[in-house]
């Protein structure tokens, strides 16, 4: 591996010699390392290198496209922030494709990264960073950007397939699962709302950022501050409460995504109402009515719908996701399942406290 990330390193104009790496393990979808050069006068510099999962991203020339975009656009409105930069071949792009994949290069960030925290402080920062972002967007022409993958938050699409899996059941895993598929067929309609109001023309398109996982923004080490929103690869047309829901969905667990105590899985209100608090900080403002009363829907809605996803996943032999043991996208379902399930039952508070931030900010 090492001699495959010296390559990488050339492609991209670093001369410096590569030292050692290790593999980041946060993303489910691309590999990520961090790289450590030294530099003549004995400094040590690191990069971050990412090899894009072509599965996933069947255009990955266009994810590139987007981010240079999107990050020019943001760039423009806050020149003094903090931002990714990815290095350029010889030849000019941001990419270079050899045997091995697709492969991008960018400077490595000093911070720190959260997967769970209850801080509310840092839940706050990350709420304002996600609102904060999608409002230096809100002037962003979406014609321009690519479909890097299509219907990806389209619950209903989502469904379909799921469904059609479980019909073909390629793998002979279906009857594993049949507690799993019947609850999350028995909800579709409740989790299909945000697809159906946004058909429906009730709800609009924004520039959105779609995975908006709380280890997605990058803190300062001293004060928590959010220094930048990061993993811009599904940066795409979309709806709002995809990416508040996709925020709270993560970030609100009690347990981690993938834990295989499902029972404690469920949302702490505290850390909701911390994320809510930031995130309309920023958009209370902007948002139409329809919209923020779709907030507290939202979260059930993505998690139910990350919860198909997890499924499909397993019946296929697991294709999309990256797993580290063959149950993984199982295991994570039922997490993601416990989850929804309590959001139901809390539904009621949830809209109560986005309710109060409203009034607060609007
Ligand atoms: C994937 O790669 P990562 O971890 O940022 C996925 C998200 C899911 C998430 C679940 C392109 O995100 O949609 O919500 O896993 N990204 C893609 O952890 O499918
Ligand atoms: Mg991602």
């Amino acid at each position: 591996m090492l001699e495959t990330l010296r390559q990488v390193c050339l492609a991209f104009r670093i001369a410096d010699d590569l030292v050692s790496y290790d593999e980041l393990k946060a993303g489910n979808i691309n590999r990520t390392y961090k790289v450590n050069t030294v530099k003549p006068d004995g400094s040590l510099k690191s990069y971050i290198i990412q090899k894009v999962n072509t599965y996933v991203f069947k255009h990955p020339d266009w994810v590139m496209e987007n981010i240079d975009h999107v990050t020019e656009h943001i760039r423009a409105k806050k020149r003094e922030k903090i931002a990714l930069h990815f290095h350029h071949t010889s030849e000019g792009k941001t990419y270079m494709i050899d045997d091995n994949g697709f492969w991008r290069l960018f400077n490595y960030i000093e911070s720190d990264t959260f997967n769970v925290t209850t801080d509310p402080d840092v839940i706050r920062n990350a709420g304002e960073a996600f609102g904060e972002f999608q409002m230096q967007l809100a002037d962003f022409d979406a014609s321009e950007l690519f479909v890097t993958i299509p219907d990806f938050h389209d619950t209903r699409k989502r469904y379909e397939k799921l469904e059609a899996d479980v019909l073909a059941d390629p793998c002979g895993m279906v009857a594993e699962v049949k507690e799993e598929v019947d609850w999350l067929l028995s909800v579709k309609d409740c989790a299909c709302q945000l697809t159906d109001l946004f058909r429906a023309g009730e709800i609009p398109l924004r520039v959105t950022h779609n995975d908006t996982k709380i280890n997605n923004v990058l803190f300062d080490k001293k004060d928590k501050s959010a220094l930048v929103v990061i993993d811009l690869d599904t940066v795409m047309p979309g709806l709002v409460g995809s990416d508040f829901g996709d925020a709270i969905r993560f970030a609100a667990n009690f347990v981690e995504e993938d834990s295989p105590e499902a029972e404690k899985a469920g949302i702490n209100l505290e850390v909701f109402e911390a994320f809510a608090d930031g995130f309309l900080k920023c958009t209370a403002k902007s948002l139409t009515a329809k919209e923020i009363e779709t907030l507290p829907l939202s979260c059930f809605v993505l998690a139910a719908e990350l919860s198909t996803r997890f499924l499909d996943d397993y019946i296929l032999g697991s294709p999309y996701f990256k797993t580290n043991y063959p149950e993984h996208n199982l295991v994570r379902t039922r997490c993601q399942i416990a989850l929804a399930k309590d959001m139901l039952a809390k539904m009621d508070i949830m809209e109560q406290i986005v309710k109060e931030c409203v009034k607060k900010y609007a």
